[in-house]
């Protein structure tokens, strides 16, 4: 893809940022100390800039395609739209997300707050940690958006005004295309191991699977509730332990899939990633620990529900929306977060973009992870919707992994 403006370089970074005002004034560059390139994720440049004495940055910078495979092109505007998302969670979820110092359209860079002391979930799940609270942190992430980006925090014109200028085609066609379409059909990107076909084929093949996951994609496509992260998954989270002098510290990032669409597909994320960690788990023989994953689900859910509730009195317009408006729209949340869970688990392990959860594994404890997540995934999408439908995970994850 044709590339029209500079891409950031260790080397580059100090000059780059005595020539923003904004940074310089935050980051003296006579005292940078070091500079990493640390991103990891798919998408981007990030660089972590350390200082001396000072407190430290990270910029990332989006280039017009996708960082691991460049002949993909993408437009570099989402740099910008995750800049502006990221300022609307901060202030609707304060403390939840990183803060934003500087965004830069003319090189789509944005510089954001420096969380090295912070690890990213994933890692700390995959170790075994059991970080607590982190899930409940989430949970109330989700309500805050939820609620404060929906039409009963802003009401019906703010609401109309806020989708408008919310609107991220290109990543939404990602999510379109990755998680409910590929791994439904022959796809290059897809990749399945031999031990796993039969699991693959019974579950993309199953009439029920491929109608719910149908309706999953026609919510999201048109489902304009919430600014909702998009990507929600537990490597867009990150976590700085409860240590003497410090707080636990949990926050969100990586916000560039937002836009307007279905609440229950943040929460599904989670869940779907908890899935995952705790098929892992299980494979590994720790059932403890697979055990205590299951249990974030709970966790996350709980702390949506108490803090969507507690919001609930400052709805805008409590004429039409009173109290059994919130409880059906509870329960529509949580069944959405059911099927969006599944999809969010199946497409790690069918399409592109895999985690480490599962690629780390040895390939024939994989393949028993990856069926135990199949069965997960075929059950949260095909039975009753009722509150109690994930409990069932964990005794099919346990049978697949035996
Ligand atoms: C082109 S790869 C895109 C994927 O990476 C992100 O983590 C999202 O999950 C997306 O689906
Ligand atoms: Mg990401």
């Amino acid at each position: 893809a044709a590339q029209s403006y500079e891409l950031l370089t260790v080397e580059n970074v100090p000059a780059y940022i005595a020539g923003r005002p904004a940074l310089a004034r935050l980051v003296d560059p006579a005292t940078i100390r070091r500079v990493r390139e640390v991103g990891d994720g798919n998408m981007n440049l990030v660089f972590a800039v350390e200082t001396q004495g000072g407190p430290g940055v990270v910029l990332k910078q989006s280039m017009p395609y996708v960082r691991v495979d460049p002949e993909w092109p993408i437009t570099p505007d989402r740099n910008r739209i995750e800049a502006r998302v990221l300022a609307v969670h901060g202030e609707v979820a304060p403390g939840l997300v990183p803060a934003l110092y500087d965004v830069d359209e003319e090189r789509h860079v944005m510089a954001l707050e420096d969380l090295s002391d912070h690890r990213v979930w994933r890692g700390l799940l995959n170790e075994g940690h059991r970080n607590e609270g982190v899930a409940a942190d989430l949970g109330g992430y989700v309500a805050r958006v939820a609620f404060g980006t929906s039409i009963f925090g802003l009401g019906a014109e703010a609401h109309k005004a806020a989708v408008a200028a919310a609107v991220n085609p290109e990543l939404c066609e990602i999510t379109e295309d990755l998680v409910f379409t590929e791994p439904y059909i022959e796809h290059e990107h897809n990749r399945i191991l031999p031990a796993n076909e039969a699991d693959v084929a019974a579950y993309a093949g199953d009439p029920a699977v491929r109608t719910a996951i149908g309706m999953a994609k026609i919510a999201f496509m048109t489902h304009a509730e919430a600014l909702i992260h998009g990507d929600l998954h537990t490597g867009s989270v990150l976590v700085r332990p409860e240590a003497p002098g410090a707080p636990r510290s949990t926050r969100a990032f990586d916000v560039e899939f937002a836009f307007y669409g279905p609440v229950g597909f943040d929460i599904g994320a989670l869940w779907g990633n908890y899935v995952l960690a705790a098929a892992r788990g299980f494979a590994l023989g720790d059932e403890e620990h697979a055990a205590w994953v299951l249990g974030l689900a709970g966790e996350t859910w709980d702390a949506f529900e108490r803090e969507f509730t507690a919001l609930w009195p400052e709805r805008v317009d409590p004429r039409v929306y009173g109290d059994g408006v919130l409880a059906a729209y509870l329960a529509r949340v949580r069944a959405d977060a059911a099927a969006y869970g599944a999809a969010k688990a199946a497409r790690r392990v069918i399409g592109f973009s895999r985690v480490t959860d599962i690629e780390t594994l040895p390939e024939d404890v994989r393949a028993k992870a990856i069926r135990g997540v199949l069965h997960a995934a075929r059950h949260l999408l095909t039975a009753p919707p009722t509150p109690s439908v994930f409990d069932g995970v964990g005794g099919l994850l346990a049978a697949a992994t035996a």
